[in-house]
């Protein structure tokens, strides 16, 4: 959430830094700005509210010009969305700084300098270090030094980048629990929140640690640690076709993220398994060790993630018989909790860098736990990082905020740990090759649920005029409706609730009318005629039914019963094929309603605050 870019270089970084923040719009997108200097020491300023195509006018009509700058675009926590609140926010005319994350003592601070004669325009917790910063600078003369300081004092998140038109030739950059990525080029050098938006620019990072200060010049880069002591960081060269962040032919970033599945599921799986095994080393040289200990499962995640965790749970306690339990970090994080030893304790994050989620992992730290294992998209970042075990998934960029391929490649992750797991478990070599071979086909029947794309756009006009809608499953299937009504909200903001389908006749069938599509995924598995007693059950109350069925649970199309075929799946690997046509349900609903499907209102991408 809020994006960040900076650049130090020989040419003009106007066109890099505003080309980073149209990358970087998925993080937020209230209101943008730029702070340049130029040739003459002079700190430029522009900042408008809206997306960064309102700055890029702006820009346009009164252009800055330099060779170092940084860049903002917002998701407001402090301050509503407005020009005064836009970052980069500035302490006189000559310091300039962009933020990501919270400053929680920031109103002590405030009073603090306000009584020290500072005057503040904005009601950003952002502005308190800005001041700050400028407060210490005058002490020290030094911009490195005056960070240091300030940064000294706050409490929370951030990742900042600070520049000073009496030194114009490096910029400051620091991180503590935000994300920040240094973009190492040829004689320039970028900083960023991710390193897509630098992709135009530079294929190599460095990933900066938890507490990191870095001073980067046109033609060197400095990294000093927490304690002050000089560190190096790896260089990792971004592995991705710079056109991921790309639309391409596609009308939005969700529709070809949809249209990647079958592609990134199979680069999830390819290196992990054989024709008939999991390659257990995948997830570590040290995996057989670990997980042979362990009697417990904690999955901790948020959003869809959570999503994923919850069908995880179902595979786990299914196949390798180990109890598994499943939380949203921002509970678990504030609960007392009690972790056994033999946990594995499972972060799953597409950004690696969800607040709440690297919160609930450093707690369960200190209570200890046997490891701790991470299925993320992004290398190199702080998740990866501090886990003893890694799943990556190959999702590629995803960029609609509406996450699509990062679940199902989550999902095939899942599957591939809980194969490894189950070894250790008692699960027959048999059994494993029978799944495996199950997931070696998901890509095809990805790929035939992708072809029902224009009968699912048709199916979405009566959703066009509703206000509210009841998504249902069973078992495995149950985090699936979950999921499929997340999409919906998400993106049409149509209200969506998703209950198991025993659940129906315990309240929510009080609500359903003929003005309440009910959506229902209906693999053939051992539960599929209960579902289908549910439907009746719906059905007797007039209620609207919409139903994606395996052609063998023999699910009737009738009056008010709308069925759509989806291939012969296995029981195991259902879940990811079923989410694939909720997820165009929910795409084109959003298209009829012309609401923004890749931005939607509120919402931002990489929940980098808590
Ligand atoms: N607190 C700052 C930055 C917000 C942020 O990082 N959002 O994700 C503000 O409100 O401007």
């Amino acid at each position: 959430m809020c994006g960040i870019v900076g650049a130090v270089s020989e040419r003009d970084v106007q066109g890099i830094l505003l080309e980073g923040l149209r990358r970087l719009e998925y993080r937020g997108y209230d209101s943008a700005g730029m702070a340049v200097i130029d040739g003459g020491r002079v700190t430029q300023r522009a900042r408008e509210v809206g997306k960064v195509a309102s700055l890029a006018e702006a820009i346009e009509t009164n252009p800055l010009s330099g060779h170092l700058g940084i860049a903002h675009t917002r998701w407001a926590t402090h301050g509503e969305p407005s020009q005064v609140n836009a970052h980069p926010h500035m302490s006189g005319d000559r310091l300039a700084i962009v933020h990501n994350g919270i400053i929680e003592n920031y109103q002590d601070l405030r009073d603090e300098l306000k009584a020290d004669g500072f005057e503040f325009t904005s009601q950003t917790d952002t502005e308190v270090v800005a001041h700050l910063i400028e407060q210490y600078y005058r002490k020290h003369s030094n911009l490195y030094d005056a960070v240091k300081a300030a940064i000294a004092r706050l409490r929370g998140a951030y990742a900042l980048a600070v520049l000073h038109a009496d030194e114009p030739d490096h910029l400051l950059v620091c991180r503590e629990g935000s994300p920040l990525v240094i973009g190492v080029g040829i004689g320039e050098n970028f900083i960023a929140s991710d390193q897509l938006a630098l992709l135009p620019v530079t294929d190599r990072f460095m990933f900066l640690e938890e507490g990191d200060i870095a001073d980067i010049r046109r033609d060197a880069v400095s990294i000093h640690d927490r304690e002050g002591t000089p560190v190096e960081r790896k260089i990792i060269r971004f592995e991705h076709g710079s056109d991921s962040a790309e639309k391409g032919e596609y009308r939005h970033f969700m529709l070809k993220e949809i249209y990647e599945q079958p592609a990134v599921i199979k680069a999830t799986m390819e290196g992990r398994t054989t024709d008939t095994r999991v390659l257990e080393q995948a997830l570590g040289t040290d995996a057989a060790n670990l997980l042979q200990d362990v009697n417990h499962v904690q999955i901790i995640a948020c959003g869809t993630s959570y999503h994923a965790g919850m069908v995880a749970r179902y595979w786990i306690e299914e196949l390798a018989g180990v109890p598994c339990s499943v939380e949203v970090a921002s509970e678990f994080r504030y609960r007392k909790h009690v972790i056994q030893r033999d946990t594995l304790f499972l972060c799953i994050s597409q950004s690696g860098e969800t607040a709440d989620t690297l919160a609930a992992l450093r707690q369960a730290k200190q209570a200890g736990f046997r490891a701790a294992l991470a299925i993320c998209n992004v290398p190199g970042s702080s998740l990866v990082r501090e886990s003893d075990l890694v799943i990556m998934t190959q999702a590629g960029p995803e960029i609609g905020v509406a996450s699509t391929k990062a679940f199902t490649t989550q999902l095939t992750a899942l599957l591939i740990f809980t194969l490894a797991l189950a070894r250790h478990n008692g699960l027959t070599e048999e059994r494993e090759a029978e799944i495996v071979k199950a997931i070696h086909q998901l890509p095809g029947q990805v790929d035939q649920v992708l072809a029902l794309d224009a009968e699912i756009a048709e199916m979405s006009k009566a959703f066009m005029d509703k206000n509210h809608s009841l998504f249902l499953g069973r078992g495995s299937q149950f985090p699936v409706a979950l999921e499929g009504a997340l999409k919906l909200k998400e993106i049409s903001y149509i209200h969506a609730e998703a209950y198991p389908a025993g659940e129906l006749k315990h309240g929510p069938l009080a609500l359903v009318d003929s003005e309440m599509p009910v959506v229902t995924v209906a693999p053939n598995n051992a539960l599929v005629e209960k579902l289908k007693s549910n439907l009746e059950e719906v059905r007797a109350r007039g209620g609207e039914l919409f139903v994606f069925a395996d052609s063998a649970a023999d699910v009737k199309a009738e009056e008010g019963i709308h069925v759509m075929q989806l291939p012969s799946v296995h029981e195991i690997t259902a879940p990811i094929v079923y989410t694939v046509p909720l997820q165009l349900l929910s795409y084109h609903v959003a298209v009829l309603k012309g609401t923004d499907v890749d931005q939607p209102r509120n919402l931002a991408k990489s929940v980098t605050v808590e």
